[in-house]
């Protein structure tokens, strides 16, 4: 952490949340009905959890089905945490098989919706077939219990089915998002060593096809360890299949059988590894385990979504990502609750797109990103005023930090001024909700995630671990293991002692800078270190620094994160130039390029400025906080006192007025 400016990074956060004091508390309606009902159900809670944390969780987990159950609920030693010691379950029969028991069994369990607006429904029943069937092709395959699996699909049920036919025999699955590059794929499995990919011919994104098949094609050649690919065929883009090593989903699924039994697994299997942008340019693995992920992410779901089961929920992220993982399918489906899943994006084919699903299917909760709702802002209130929005009766927001203007409009054009707003702040890491209001009991302050769900002990401190006083910036930390938190970075022990346990002596680091305010609301004011947020993905500079010095043409490269209206922070890169390479305009788009092609456009730089010297301290490293306002346009610059070279910072400005 060293050299890394909390103070700097925050300050602005800071002075312009400190104005925020509208509070908004929960209807008398909605508190009523809720799971958690009031300040005094939530403290209690609370407080019985902090006297007791294994007794808190050990009751909890009694309402999932377990084959076997627990000897300990947590066997703790730092910073390695084994939940539910000795216990035997699977996540694929807690998310069907026990639903199948029940009236449930013909209920929605996943409602698909498509780009175009076509639907497909699959109920626990028929969810629970197509999940039985690929677990016997991935069987048939040659998969075993422990093997990995990648999976780079579009947003389509067979991702689903995929997911939780791995967990229902125990392989591991990786879900690489769809916007990913070939050489992200090659790099994420080759460090999982995965023996089979999942993917499709392509998919739909606004409007046109993008392929992935030939993504993995690209990725494979390259990659010792695959030996199988079963695509989907979603867009009927041409592919080319190699034999004895493609095979067509279709196909193996006709004539599989409809007959697997969940494989009973230690409460410890890997259930997932989801890989996650650090500080250097190599992406860690996040491991998620088996019984304290799905306990996590049930009782998060169930308490912060106030999940019922005539509820319809819908929460629009990828399943690409870890929101995707535990509040699109774990968490939604464990509970028993329909999860409506979307293919595309909100602003297609209209920027009403999101509002007219909510309609359709009478939403009643829905989750989604502080980005997307900046996006649909911009188009104005028209929009979400041609649909009927009266099922909404909860909101949340996830990814990034929301601004009280956005918050406001959610609120007041979204939510009609009736539902409550769950801001829930987590990370991969954690693997589910760690800061949030239980929305029947906690009033709200638009821009705040409020307070730490029951059971997880979140502190704001300085450097030395110790806490700093109510509003006052510190660094975020996580005092005590739960169960959903990641286990390790795979196969890679160290890195994750290194990343997440040795900055601040004690507690698990979140990377994250953040005040308590008076009332103890957490107020996170973002990134302490070299990772940027965009449109709520984490991404780390390094990566991208890696991606553009891979051009032959470019020296040297520094990026940094500068304020985007909509997407929260945007990419800007300064870029040192090989001799003989010229500093043009077509040049700076070779380079988005040549970054999209390396990582995925996610990744592209916004701006991208060629400069003759970087600002360096004496000892060589990169003066990040001086780009980050040059980036900014802001004119003053904190302390440049250990700048080397005083004039490489006049010739940046200069270049910024050019
Ligand atoms: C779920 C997810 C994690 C990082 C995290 C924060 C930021 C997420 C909020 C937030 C303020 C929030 N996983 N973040 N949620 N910041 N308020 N409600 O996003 O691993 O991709 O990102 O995102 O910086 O550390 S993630």
């Amino acid at each position: 952490m060293a050299g890394k400016e909390i103070k700097v990074a925050g300050e602005e956060n800071i002075t312009s949340v400190l104005h925020e004091d509208r509070l908004f508390k929960p209807s008398e309606a909605f508190s009523s009905q809720a799971h958690v009902k009031s300040r005094q159900d939530y403290d209690r809670l609370y407080r019985k959890a902090e006297k007791d944390p294994e007794g808190f969780w050990g009751e909890l987990a009694k309402d999932l089905h377990w084959f076997k159950p627990w000897e300990k609920v947590l066997q703790w030693k730092a910073p390695f945490a084994k939940w539910f010691v000795g216990g035997s379950i699977n996540v694929s029969y807690n998310c069907l098989d026990r639903h199948l028991k029940t009236w449930r069994k013909n209920k929605a369990a996943i409602i698909w919706e498509s780009e175009q607006g076509e639907s497909r429904t699959l109920t626990f029943q028929t969810l629970h077939r197509e999940v039985c069937k690929f677990a016997n092709v991935l069987k048939d395959q040659g998969l075993k219990k422990g093997d990995r699996v990648v999976i780079y699909m579009p947003m389509i049920p067979e991702l689903s089915i995929a997911m939780l036919a791995c967990a229902r025999i125990g392989a591991t699955h990786s879900i690489i998002f769809g916007g990913f590059s070939a050489s992200a794929i090659k790099d994420r499995i080759n460090d999982a060593e995965a023996k089979l990919v999942v993917t499709a011919d392509g998919g739909f994104r606004k409007g046109s096809v993008v392929t992935l098949k030939d993504k993995v094609d690209e990725a494979l050649k390259e990659t010792p360890s695959v030996e199988r690919m079963i695509v989907v065929q979603r867009t009927q883009s041409p592919v080319t299949m190699q034999e004895n090593r493609d095979f067509w989903w279709h196909d193996l699924m006709s004539t599989a059988s409809a007959d697997c039994k969940a494989t009973p697994l230690n409460s410890e299997h890997p259930l997932f590894i989801l890989y996650t942008s650090g500080t250097t340019g190599k992406p860690k693995g996040v491991v998620h385990t088996t019984a304290g992920y799905l306990l996590g992410t049930t009782v998060t779901s169930k308490w912060i979504f106030d999940l019922k089961d005539t509820d319809t929920y819908w929460c629009t992220a990828d399943i690409g990502w870890i929101t995707g993982h535990s509040y699109i399918i774990y968490g939604i489906l464990s509970n028993g609750v329909t999860s409506l899943m979307y293919e595309g994006v909100p602003t297609y084919p209209h920027p009403g797109r999101f509002w007219e699903i909510v309609e359709k299917y009478r939403v009643n909760i829905f989750y989604t990103a502080p980005t997307a709702i900046r996006a649909l802002t911009k188009f104005g209130e028209k929009w979400p005023k041609k649909y009927d929005l009266s099922s909404l009766r909860l909101l949340g927001t996830v990814g990034e930090p929301i601004n009280p203007e956005a918050w406001m409009w959610y609120h007041r054009v979204i939510g009609k001024e009736q539902c409550p707003i769950v801001d829930t702040w987590w990370q991969t890491e954690t693997g589910g909700i760690m800061i949030t209001p239980l929305p029947g009991a906690i009033p709200t302050k638009p821009g705040s995630a409020t307070l730490p769900f029951p059971g997880i002990a979140i502190d704001v401190v300085n450097r030395e671990g110790k806490p700093v006083p109510a509003d006052v910036g510190g660094y975020l930390v996580v005092k005590r293991p739960w169960p959903s938190m990641i286990r390790t970075v795979w196969r890679n022990p160290d890195r994750y002692k290194l990343t997440y346990w040795s900055d601040i002596p004690g507690v698990y680091f979140t990377g994250d800078g953040a005040r308590r305010d008076k009332d103890g609301y957490v107020w996170v004011m973002g990134r302490v270190d070299d990772v940027i947020n965009v449109s709520g993905h984490r991404l780390g500079t390094m990566e991208v620094e890696s991606a553009l010095v891979s051009h032959s043409k470019v020296a040297e490269a520094a990026v940094v994160g500068r304020p985007d209206e909509i997407k929260g922070t945007g990419i800007a890169a300064f870029v040192t130039l090989e001799g003989g390479q010229k500093p043009t305009e077509a040049f700076k788009k070779t380079l988005k390029a040549h970054v999209s092609k390396e990582i995925g456009a996610i990744a592209r730089p916004d701006d991208i400025r060629f400069t003759d010297f970087l600002p360096k301290t004496r000892s060589g490293k990169i003066m990040r906080r001086l780009l980050r306002d040059i980036a900014a346009g802001r004119e003053s610059v904190g302390d440049i006192t250990t700048l080397e070279d005083y004039t490489v910072l006049a010739k940046l400005r200069q270049e910024d007025d050019a």
